[in-house]
């Protein structure tokens, strides 16, 4: 397999003015007949001949016609990647036909069927199995698109931009014409055929034009898109209030199909969607599904900005709209959710994905420089890493400032494909500031670890905070020069208050803040701060204001006081969560040792107080009280031992099962939620507090939880409270697991989305039994191999979210994974290689387990035929 690298990138040497695309869709094959205007931008080589070269894959090719001349096959080259021809003239009209069986595309990239329905995922470089074309982001050319099909299977002919004609056929077909006026790359082409019902709104913009939205499913489903229609609109004019970006076309269409490999696709005018980001009613979503159906419909809907009317010159600048459109659709969830529950669970997403990525062998800086396959780079590390560092860029330059550099961006880029250099230099020239060292943030890979120490000198009231920074060597980057790190920083008197901050040196005549941004730029500074009495508490890295490691040298008794008084509701989660890992690795340790296992009365105490403060709300008590999963302890030992993280953590929850016992059953009853369901983040909250009650009072295994949880299953008019009653009688195996596993089939049977749930739900059961499980969930009727959203929901969630029995020690899992691996790769190399990374860290694992997982990847790297995708993460791994 080839590498592709960075530096190596050089401009199209031909434009194309115009497309035009026919499709003829058939039950058994698609003809697309392309005409391409063409124009040479430079001579190339010596000779002066430059080839056009077309990328193209899986296709069958037809004819060539150029400047209406049938070429003769001898006058272009077909490679099993592209088209060449020698010496085209400086302009012409190219005319290409060929076809391909969408019936047969198990990739889901190009032109496929999805059920009753054709559709297309050209992302990255999916064009390239629907016609020969220069496939690549900086070709950018206004699109008319001909479909035509049977009338009465596919009445729905949609693609990008207006409607500008139609009608019926001779032999019962029928067509449709669409013409998007907006210039753009082929990886933002989409076409959807089918027999779909619609759900029809408008939004007015904010300068008066009227925008139709349509959002199209399957007609029995279109009943579950409402609230996707509501996270629409409330997307549009949160844009245009917040950034000043208004829509464009007069059409805005979502379509949801069942078999996707992502979330969702930001086609131009025409998303298509993961029904599990579109379809929801109160019987098949949970709370943070819907949630889940807010934050990514609005991440498409930014796209439009910060990705299609300006996109990526090439796919090493993939985080230019990755980066900056998840935090926009952070900032968005944050405004209608609760801004401290939102960051922390970004930050926890970020923790538990992103940080160990950044640690392992495919760790690649937020701009990678080079790679094999492009799929694999749609990573934590491009996606929510890159939105970390465009945070820091709003936090450097403050809201109005990043607004200004913002607007200056797309003033100065709309209608171009550009690189991250491009939205830095606007970032600059909008703020008159130089972001020089910042730019480390997008070239080198890997956490920067930060440590804090503090000294205080009574007699002069002044204390010392010095921070040191450094960061390890990850693949190819052995030596790291310093970052330039924000660190949002308070320091805590005794009552818990933030004291004045006044840096040596500054005049007293203005207030002093009690919370500044410090700026660490070299590898160790300090800074120091004027009249504090007495030695404060820190509250450091507020509201996680760096995507860095923070070593606070805190004791116990700190975390604590920070757990029940940081007046930062991130700092205070944070604080928790630092003093229960502490605790449960202490547990660890001790189970190494075969002490016997005691839980620390301190921490009992403080766990009580953080669940009886009624003044946090219950959305944030949820968080606060959620014990590190099993992961998080992993990340923190030496050599990760899944089965030490399972016990103690199952420890822990027993105690605290046992010991507030009390506590927990009336904070149970006092958080019930009245009336009926419906979603708002209040009343979620409520729940997510409520139920983390059950789950504790079921750890306990006591027959009189098992009772409340039965009922709460049998009350519940909702998926969020009837998973929440049975997830802990079916992983503990207690005795109505099986019933309810019954029972639920029942309420699922008829939605994909919910039937998701009942299979994760069993997959992700850390019983003895877990693999065989697996295995005859496998062989269910409802389940297929060719269903990414069944993939993630069976051999997913066991491979990744059942740590206890895919680790096991008999190696039973990994030899699991490696089959499933390759019977994926053969018809989706993108599944299969987002599975086989489950194991791409076994380096950091037990000798013995490592061992094992080491000896499946070799396995697969001796495969004929794998592709590049699963290539490429597992030679990365075995490096
Ligand atoms: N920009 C989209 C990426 C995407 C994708 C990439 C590779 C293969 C399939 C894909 N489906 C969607 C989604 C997004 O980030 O908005
Ligand atoms: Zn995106």
């Amino acid at each position: 397999p080839q590498t592709r690298y960075l530096k190596d990138y050089a401009p199209p040497p031909y434009a194309v003015s115009a497309i035009q695309l026919r499709f003829e869709l058939f039950e058994e094959s698609a003809r697309v007949t392309s005409t391409l205007e063409m124009q040479r931008q430079h001579r190339q080589d010596e000779a002066g001949q430059t080839p056009l070269m077309l990328d193209g894959h899986d296709m069958t090719l037809h004819s060539v016609t150029l400047d209406g001349q049938k070429l003769d096959t001898d006058a272009y080259i077909v490679e099993p990647e592209r088209l060449v021809i020698a010496n085209p003239p400086e302009r012409f009209t190219l005319e290409i036909v060929t076809s391909s069986k969408p019936q047969d595309n198990a990739s889901l990239e190009g032109l496929y069927r999805s059920g009753d329905m054709f559709c297309t995922q050209c992302e990255a470089e999916g064009f390239r199995k629907i016609t020969y074309y220069p496939d690549r982001p900086d070709v950018m050319a206004p699109y008319t698109v001909t479909i035509e099909a049977d009338k009465a299977r596919y009445p729905t002919l949609l693609s990008n931009g207006n409607r500008i004609d139609g009608g019926d056929l001779p032999d019962g077909r029928r067509f449709a014409v669409w013409q998007d006026p907006f210039p753009k790359p082929s990886y933002l082409f989409a076409l959807v055929a089918g027999n779909l019902g619609c759900l029809r709104d408008a939004f007015i913009t904010q300068s008066g034009r009227r925008v139709a939205l349509e959002l199209y499913a399957r007609e029995q489903d279109v009943a579950q898109c409402h609230h996707a229609m509501a996270a629409l609109k409330k997307s549009m004019r949160w844009d245009e209030e917040r950034f000043g970006r208004e829509y464009d076309l007069d059409v805005y269409m979502i379509v949801a199909v069942g078999d996707f490999n992502m979330g969702a696709m930001e086609n131009k005018g025409l998303n298509i969607f993961n029904t599990k980001y579109v379809l929801a009613n109160p019987d098949t979503a949970t709370d943070s599904e819907y949630e889940g159906i807010d934050s990514v419909i609005a991440h498409e809907y930014f796209h439009n900005w910060s990705g299609n009317r300006v996109t990526c010159r090439d796919w090493f600048q993939l985080s230019l709209k990755e980066g900056l459109t998840v935090f926009r659709d952070q900032e968005f969830s944050s405004d209608i959710v609760s801004g401290p529950v939102q960051r922390i669970n970004d930050v926890r997403v970020l923790r538990s994905h992103q940080f160990p990525e950044d640690a392992g062998p495919t760790a690649h800086p937020v701009q990678p420089d080079s790679y094999i396959e492009i799929n694999n780079f749609y990573t934590n590390t491009v996606y929510n890493k890159g939105a970390e560092v465009v945070r820091m860029l709003q936090t450097l330059l403050g809201r109005d400032g990043f607004r200004k550099g913002l607007d200056l961006y797309f003033e100065r880029h709309d209608g171009q494909a550009v690189t991250v250099e491009e939205f830095i230099s606007a970032m600059e020239a909008a703020n008159g500031r130089a972001l020089t060292q910042f730019r480390l943030w997008y070239v080198q890979a890997g956490t920067p670890q930060v440590r804090a120490a503090l000294s205080h000198d009574a007699a002069s009231q002044r204390l010392t905070l010095t921070l040191r920074q450094s960061c390890p060597a990850t693949p190819g980057q052995s030596f790291k020069q310093p970052f330039h790190i924000p660190i949002a920083t308070a320091l805590l008197d005794q009552q818990g208050q933030a004291i004045p901050l006044r840096l040596v040196g500054e005049s007293n005549a203005a207030p002093a803040p009690t919370e500044r941004v410090l700026e660490l730029r070299a590898t160790e500074e300090s800074f120091h701060f004027d009249g504090v009495a007495q030695m404060p508490t820190p509250s450091l890295l507020r509201g996680f204001s760096a995507p860095v490691k923070l070593d606070a040298q805190l004791d116990n008794a700190q975390l604590a006081f920070l757990w029940a008084h940081d007046s930062d509701p991130f700092n205070r989660w944070e604080s928790g969560q630092e003093y229960a890992t502490r605790v449960m690795l202490g547990l660890v340790a001790a189970r190494a040792r075969g002490d016997s296992l005691n839980l620390d009365e301190n921490f009992v105490d403080a766990f009580r107080a953080c669940l009886q403060d009624d003044a946090l709300d219950p959305a944030l008590r949820a968080l606060a009280l959620t014990l590190p999963s099993e992961g998080h302890l992993m990340e923190r030992m030496t050599l990760a031992d899944p089965q030490a993280a399972h016990a103690i953590r199952s420890f822990v929850r027993a105690q605290l099962s046992v010991r507030l016992e009390a506590e927990l059953l009336t904070a149970y009853h006092a958080f019930r939620v009245a009336g009926a369901y419906r979603y708002a983040p209040l009343d979620a909250g409520r729940r997510a507090l409520r139920n983390l009650c059950l789950d504790l009072l079921l750890a306990g295994q006591d027959s009189a939880a098992e009772t409340l949880a039965l009922n709460h299953y049998h009350n519940a008019d909702n998926m969020t409270d009837r998973l929440a009653a049975i997830t802990p009688i079916i992983h503990g195996g207690l005795p109505h697991s099986d019933k309810l596993i019954a029972d639920f089939y029942i309420h699922c049977a008829s939605s994909a989305n919910a039937l998701d749930k009942w299979f994760s739900i069993q997959a992700s059961a850390p019983l003895p039994d877990a693999l065989p499980r697996v295995r005859a969930l496998m062989t269910h009727q409802d389940f297929s191999l060719r269903n990414p959203n069944k993939v993630r929901a069976v051999i997913g969630a066991f491979c990744g979210g059942n740590p206890v029995r895919f680790h096991d020690a008999s190696g039973a899992g990994y030899a699991f994974l490696a089959e499933q691996v390759l019977a994926l790769d053969a018809a989706n190399p993108q599944a299969a290689a987002r599975m086989v990374a489950l194991m791409s860290r076994w380096r950091r694992f037990r000798r013995d387990l490592a061992e094992l997982m080491q000896k499946q990847l070799q396995r697969i790297l001796t495969q004929d035929k794998l592709s590049n995708d699963v290539y490429e993460i597992v030679s990365k791994s075995l490096n």
